[in-house]
């Protein structure tokens, strides 16, 4: 089992109702064990077009899941809530992005992980520090 942080967020629809379904789905899809939710923080947005402030937030979860399979898990929940991708950093009802893997390092065309935005994203430092924090 791997410990992976997972960032959430939604700027469309009802955010905090999107963001409750995302993560009751995370915690009941098998192989995978939500460990722990940090506070949920609206956000400026960052990038892309101009657009509504976000929710977001970072989860803790363990999982056996290999890293190209749980994108693949989170891509599903995330069109389950209605996700469509039309704008590059456009608003979405759902984002659910892979932050760390265990210690793993991944550089593929479609998975890079640590997440590159990480350092650039002071509400998903916040939320790692919050969970580390908590440790
Ligand atoms: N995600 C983006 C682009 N901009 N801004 C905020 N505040 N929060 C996000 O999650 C976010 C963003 C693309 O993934
Ligand atoms: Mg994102
Ligand atoms: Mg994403």
């Amino acid at each position: 089992m791997t410990i992976c942080y997972i960032g959430i967020g939604s700027n469309l629809g009802d955010r905090h109702k999107n963001i409750g379904k995302a993560i009751q789905s995370l915690g009941s899809t098998k192989g995978i064990i939500l460990k722990r939710t940090s506070s949920i923080y609206e956000t400026e947005p960052m990038g892309g077009v101009p657009q509504g402030k976000f929710l977001n937030g970072v989860l803790e979860i363990e999982t056996d899941i290999r890293p190209k399979e749980l994108l693949g898990v989170l891509n599903a929940i995330e069109e389950s809530l209605g996700r469509k991708r039309t704008v590059k950093n456009g608003p979405r009802t759902m984002d659910l992005d892979i932050l760390y893997y265990g210690d793993e390092i991944i550089a593929e065309d479609n998975l890079v992980v640590p997440h590159p935005k990480i350092e650039q994203r002071e509400f998903v430092l916040k939320g790692l520090r919050e969970l580390k924090r908590a440790e």
